[in-house]
């Protein structure tokens, strides 16, 4: 018998293990891959990287550890990421407590023994105090593969974004498809589009995206960002998005045009999602909005040499209610001749033959396709799983088929005693810089844990009027911003048939930090504990 199972060895899980084993309790991670990474072990397409500074991208709980490594560019490419995650398994000796290659299929809570069974993909079963998921908002498990009719007779290659060959693509001199145009549309396009004959780019809603302003990092960037250590866990942490800048306290309605425009290209030209905290009010306010909207609008009329096709590039929704990305290049592959702008908005896809995409209107014969097509996010790794709490209550039951997908703090759910989701439904998560968020719930876990275990508590299970608060105060937090107004993977709107339910707490990292801990120290307020 466990102490701990965790479910996935990527960003949360690693840490859960170490913080956990550090704390005496004995912990056991699972891991369907064949190495540690989570979402970077599987999404290796051409062109991955990282939106958040390569020195806020990682664990911040350790100088020590945080001052081993050395980043090369100022965003992080997927293999460094990987190898930055087995260097941190190795320094920790985290392998030996994680089985790799093996899926957890289900769990279930038995209310005679107050334990937690877990089903793995072999057939076995371990028994543990606490389950804990690491699965991430977005995964392997719940790739988002549109039902196009004829997928299955199509003669040529076909890939996913999140789940891509771990040897190298050949698309030299060929016909790519590339469905889709969220982050990993946008930062696989321009590379692509080097390598192939012809790539043809089918998109069905128009994004913004700004410019990332890569660069290699000088000696001088590293001394500097390792010296900055403390002052940058500390700002991470304190901020609204997980990102350790300094916040301009305006609205942009009390500058003048000429003003907010200097302001908007000096961000332009730094780079990176910066440029969308250049005013307070930007995702709250729609006039405000609506001038950095136009502002981007117009840097897409500039890049894109054939006006008519910039027309079709720009977003007619407000600034950055979809995913914000950032972009090297994506706009400028519009210029280039072996590159083909298809509107299926105007010309849906029809079918996929055995040739290549139909379209209402044409037929675009392909060697390969790639599907850039996102994930059923935050609810679809875990309810990919049967979870059944108590009362044989499942989790799929609970919030699929049930009114509303409820948590408390997005770390527990009613119903599922001394189970914890890292980075779950209505927590800060995807709104942040995930390793922040990441280090904020795993801490708190196992400080809980040791709690319970100090206190010979043997159950802790979210009460079921706290969660529902929770799951209100969520929902207006979200009303009084402009994401209300647009549909997007972040309330379910990419997958058919899913409740449409906003799933992320906007109220900031910082203030959700604070909150967590008040919990915490009040003896776990809004939870039963036993
Ligand atoms: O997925 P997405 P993603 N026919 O859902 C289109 C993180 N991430 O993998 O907008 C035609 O954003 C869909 O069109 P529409 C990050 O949090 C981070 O790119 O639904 N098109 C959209 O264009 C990100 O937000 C990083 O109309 C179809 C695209 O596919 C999240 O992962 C890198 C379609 C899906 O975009 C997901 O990003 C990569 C259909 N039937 C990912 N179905 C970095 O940090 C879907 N689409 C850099």
């Amino acid at each position: 018998m466990l102490d701990a199972v965790v479910i996935g060895a990527g960003f949360s899980g690693l840490y859960m293990l170490h913080s956990l084993r550090e704390k005496g309790f004995s912990v056991r991670v699972y891991e369907k891959g064949n190495g540690v990474g989570g979402a970077w072990y599987w999404s290796r397409y051409p062109g991955a990287r990282c939106d958040s500074e390569s020195h806020t991208y990682c664990y911040t709980f350790s100088e020590k550890l945080y001052n081993e490594w050395t980043w090369s560019s100022r965003y992080p490419e997927q293999p460094e990421i990987l190898r930055y995650l087995n260097f941190v398994a190795d320094k920790l000796d985290l392998r030996r407590d994680i089985q790799f290659n093996t899926e957890i299929k289900g769990a279930y809570y038995n209310e005679n023994i107050n334990k937690w069974s877990i089903q793995l993909g072999n057939g076995s079963e371990v028994i543990a105090k606490y389950f804990i998921t690491g699965v991430g908002c977005l995964s392997i498990n719940a790739t988002n593969i549109p039902k196009i009719k004829g997928l299955d007779q199509f003669r040529g290659e076909w890939y996913h974004t999140g789940s891509w060959p771990h040897e190298k693509v050949d698309f030299k001199g060929k016909r790519v498809g590339v469905i889709g145009n969220g982050s990993s549309g946008i930062q696989s396009i321009p590379v692509i589009a080097q390598e192939a004959g012809h790539l043809f780019s089918f998109q069905r809603t128009p994004q913004y995206a700004v410019p990332a302003k890569n660069f290699t990092y000088s000696s001088d960037d590293i001394t500097n960002y390792k010296k900055g250590f403390t002052e940058t866990r500390q700002k991470m942490h304190q901020s609204r998005a997980g990102y350790p800048w300094d916040y301009n306290n305006r609205s942009a309605m009390e500058d003048n045009e000429e003003e907010r425009n200097r302001v908007y290209e000096e961000a332009w030209e730094t780079g990176g999602f910066i440029i969308s905290s250049t005013y307070n009010d930007l995702l709250v306010n729609a006039d405000s909005n609506h001038t950095l909207g136009e502002f981007v609008q117009n840097k897409i009329r500039t890049i894109v040499k054939d006006p008519i096709l910039a027309e079709k590039l720009i977003p007619d929704y407000h600034f950055a209610t979809k995913r914000l990305v950032l972009d090297t290049n994506y706009y400028e592959t519009f210029n280039r001749n072996n590159v083909t702008f298809v509107d299926v908005k105007a010309s849906p896809i029809q079918e996929i033959t055995e040739r290549g995409i139909r379209t209402a209107d044409n037929e675009y014969e392909l060697d390969s396709i790639v599907f850039a097509t996102g994930y059923d996010g935050m609810t679809g790794p875990l309810l990919k799983m049967d979870i059944q709490g108590k009362d044989e209550l499942s989790l799929k039951d609970k919030w699929e088929n049930g009114a509303s997908v409820t948590t408390y703090l997005g770390i527990a759910t009613a119903g599922f005693p001394n189970m914890f989701m890292i980075t779950g439904p209505q927590s800060p998560s995807v709104a942040s810089n995930m390793p922040t968020s990441i280090e904020q719930h795993v801490e708190w876990i196992s400080e809980c844990i040791s709690y319970l275990h100090k206190n010979d508590i043997e159950t802790m299970e979210a009460n079921l009027a706290d969660e529902e608060a929770w799951s209100r105060h969520c929902d207006e937090v979200y009303r009084n911003t402009l994401y209300s107004k647009t549909p997007s993977w972040y309330s379910g709107a990419n997958i058919e048939g899913k409740p449409s339910a906003f799933l992320i707490y906007l109220g900031g990292v910082g203030a959700y930090n604070q909150k967590i801990k008040a919990i915490a120290s009040q003896g776990y307020e809004g939870f039963t504990i036993k």
